[in-house]
């Protein structure tokens, strides 16, 4: 029979409170903080990462993936096209090429491979936890880090403070909300953000446009995939993908270099 080695459960408790503690306790002082854990998301982390750069992704949801495990009316397969081929095959993502330039791959595997790639380049993930603020200073002005709260607390209505982690840099990865951006318009005025809304769906134009748009919207914070589109006014596209990570990678290029000036 086989022997499986008996752990007490205080022993159990101990370890993951200790070394929890200890990645917070490292976190709490990030070069990047993603918010979201979906295409976009995970593709700029997995460049940052890979750049030597502390990354944390905080993401609401217990899984990955955001927007890519339903895909389109929950049918598994997703749309690449060129050149966003060239991350799927980075990454050895299987794909059907039924025409050239266009690229259709397993949901579940995509998003597998994303998360793969990003932790294994070093990025952290974090679940089931909500960022509902930002952190900004003066002189200059600039976002400086995130508010961070449970998702189960918030869902529980309590009254309970956040915690703050600050960040040289906050990628909005939410998707069609631009939920950090939309706070921090709100909330920091003097950063001169508006958000004004998505627009409906228009495929052919929408997925150059995003990459187009990615980037800085005020000093320290940054768009990413659909979170743009709400930012810029921009369309929707729908069930396919290729923008999203291209404007993950091209997000995490912009930050490199800035943070290397
Ligand atoms: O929505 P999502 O997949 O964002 P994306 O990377 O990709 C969009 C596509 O999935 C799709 C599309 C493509 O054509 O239109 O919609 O722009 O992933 C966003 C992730 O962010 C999490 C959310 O749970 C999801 O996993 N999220 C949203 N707000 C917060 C958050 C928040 N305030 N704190 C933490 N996580």
């Amino acid at each position: 029979s086989i022997r499986i080695k008996q752990v007490n459960e205080v022993k159990i408790s101990k370890y993951i409170l200790k070394y929890t503690f200890e990645d917070w306790n490292n976190l709490v002082e990030s070069d990047v903080v993603i918010v979201g854990a979906g295409p976009s998301g995970m593709t700029a982390a997995y460049y940052l990462a890979k750049a030597g750069l502390k990354t944390v992704i905080f993401e609401r949801r217990l899984s990955f993936g955001g927007g890519i495990g339903g895909g389109a009316m929950n049918f598994h397969k997703i749309v690449i096209e060129t050149p966003a081929d060239e991350i799927i095959k980075e990454l050895k993502i299987r794909y059907i090429e039924p025409e050239e330039g266009i690229f259709v791959i397993d949901s579940s595997e995509f998003m597998a491979k994303l998360a793969t790639a990003a932790i294994d380049a070093g990025a952290k993930i974090i679940h089931g936890v909500t960022v509902d603020d930002v952190i900004f200073r003066e002189n200059p002005l600039r976002v400086a880090g995130v508010a961070v709260e449970w998702t189960s607390t918030q869902m529980s209505g309590l009254h309970v403070d956040p915690l703050f982690i600050s960040a040289k840099a906050v990628v909005d990865a939410t998707g069609h909300d631009a939920e950090i951006i939309s706070v921090a318009s709100r909330k920091v005025p003097e950063l001169g953000i508006s958000v004004p809304g998505e627009k409906s769906a228009y495929s052919e134009i929408a997925e150059e446009l995003v990459v187009e748009n990615t980037g800085k919207v005020a000093p320290g914070l940054y768009a990413t995939g659909m979170a743009v589109c709400e930012v810029k006014s921009l369309p929707r596209m729908g069930p396919i993908f290729g923008a999203m990570i291209l404007s993950g990678k091209k997000v995490a290029e912009e930050i490199i270099k800035d943070l290397r000036n």
